[in-house]
C-alpha cells in the first residue's frame, strides 16, 4: 500500500516520518515525486493541483489534511472516491482557543485599553458580564459546537445556527434559512465556523450585518469566501459593526496593500486559528486506513452533495 502526501503548506518530511513510525510496512511518497502512479491507493492532501488526483488509477480513499474541503471539491476532475476530512482533538482545541481569545478580547475591550495605554490614560470603561453578552456561532459542527460549549462554560449567552436542528446544553440553537434572521438579531459577537459551500459563500454580507444589533463584532475563522470584503469595510465605516477578527481571506496570503492590513478595527491573523498537528492527525489518518482495510465504515466522510 502506498500513500501519496501532497501539500504546498505542510512539511512532507515530518508527515512521512510520523506515518512511517505508525505504519512502518507502508510506503509514503511526497508530491511531486509520485513515482509509479498505479501504486498509490491513498492520498493525503491539502489543496492539491486540480487534476492531479485524477491521474492516480488505483486511488481508493482521499484524506484531507484540513477540516474544510472546499479547496478539494473545486477540482473539476476530482475522482469519485470517498473523502475523509480532518476531525482531530488538537484541531478542535486550537479553534476553540482562538474563538475564546477573540471573544474575550472584544468583550473585555482590550483594543480600547491598548489605545488608552498608548495615550497614558488611566480610564476604566463600563463592563458587561459575560451572561449579558450574546455570542452567536454560524455553524454548529465539530468546531462550532465545541466553541459554543466553551463559551457557555464561561457564562456567555450563546446561540448557534446550523442547517439541521441541534440540541446543545446551554446554547440556543437555530437552524435553516428560516432561523437565520432571528438568530442574527441577538448576536453582539458573530463567529463564522461554517464550511464554504455554494450556499454559504458570501454569507457575511451587508444584509447579514444589517440584521445584527448595531455595533456587533465579527469573527471569521472559516473561509475568506464567506465574507463580502467591501460590505465589511462599509459596515465598519458606518459604525454598523464595531470591528472584526479575520483569520481567513479571499486571497491568501493577504496581498500587500490590502486595506485589512492597516484597518484600525480589524485584527488580522494568517490562517492560524487552528492548524493540523502532525502527531495527532497522522494517528487519525492511520486509524482511518486501518478501519477501511478491516472493512469498517470510514468516519468523517464528506457528503459531496452538501459540499462539506
Ligand atoms: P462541520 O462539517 O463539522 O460543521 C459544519 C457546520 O456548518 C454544521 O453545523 C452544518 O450544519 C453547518 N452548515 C453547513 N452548511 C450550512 C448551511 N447552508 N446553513 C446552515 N448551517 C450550515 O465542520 P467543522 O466544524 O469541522 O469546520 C468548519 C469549518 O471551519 C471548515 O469547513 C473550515 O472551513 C473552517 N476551518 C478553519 C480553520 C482555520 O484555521 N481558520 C481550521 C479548521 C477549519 P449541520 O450540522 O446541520 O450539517
Ligand atoms: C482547515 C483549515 O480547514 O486549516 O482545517 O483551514
Amino acid at each position: 500500500m502506498t500513500l501519496l502526501f501532497a501539500s504546498k503548506s505542510d512539511s512532507g518530511e515530518d508527515w512521512r516520518a510520523e506515518l512511517a513510525r505508525l505504519m512502518p510496512d507502508r510506503t509514503v511518497r511526497i508530491w511531486p515525486e509520485i513515482g509509479r502512479r498505479e501504486d498509490i491507493r491513498y492520498a493525503l492532501v491539502w489543496n492539491p493541483e486540480p487534476g492531479m488526483l485524477a491521474t492516480l488509477p488505483n486511488l481508493e480513499v482521499i484524506f484531507s489534511l484540513g477540516a474544510g474541503v472546499d479547496g478539494l471539491l473545486k477540482d473539476p476532475a476530482l475522482p469519485d472516491k470517498p473523502i475523509v476530512r480532518m476531525v482531530e482533538d488538537g484541531l478542535t482545541e486550537g479553534m476553540t482557543e482562538y474563538v475564546v481569545m477573540e471573544v474575550l478580547r472584544h468583550h473585555r475591550q482590550i483594543d480600547a485599553y491598548r489605545t488608552r495605554q498608548r495615550a497614558g490614560q488611566w480610564r476604566p470603561l463600563p463592563q458587561k458580564l459575560a451572561h449579558e453578552r450574546r455570542v452567536g456561532i454560524l455553524g454548529l459542527g465539530v468546531l462550532g459546537a465545541d466553541a459554543a460549549r466553551m463559551l457557555a462554560a464561561l457564562r456567555f449567552d450563546v446561540a448557534g445556527w446550523s442547517r439541521s436542528a441541534k440540541t446543545i446544553p446551554g446554547v440556543e440553537c437555530f437552524h435553516g434559512s428560516d432561523g437565520l434572521a432571528l438568530f442574527l438579531s441577538g448576536c453582539e459577537i458573530l463567529i463564522c465556523l461554517l464550511p464554504l459551500t455554494p450556499e454559504t459563500r458570501g454569507i457575511l454580507n451587508a444584509r447579514t450585518f444589517a440584521a445584527l444589533p448595531p455595533g456587533a463584532y465579527l469573527i471569521n475563522a472559516a473561509r475568506g469566501g464567506h465574507l463580502a470584503e467591501a460590505d465589511l469595510l462599509a459596515a465598519l465605516d458606518e459604525g454598523r459593526l464595531s470591528g472584526a477578527s479575520l483569520d481567513v481571506f479571499a486571497t491568501e496570503p493577504l496581498p500587500p496593500g490590502h486595506p485589512f492590513w492597516t484597518h484600525p478595527r480589524i485584527m488580522v491573523t494568517p490562517h492560524v486559528a487552528s492548524v493540523t498537528h502532525v502527531r495527532g492527525s497522522a494517528a487519525h489518518i492511520v486509524e482511518g486506513i486501518r478501519r477501511y482495510e478491516r472493512g469498517l465504515p470510514l468516519e468523517n466522510l464528506v457528503d459531496r452533495d452538501k459540499g462539506y
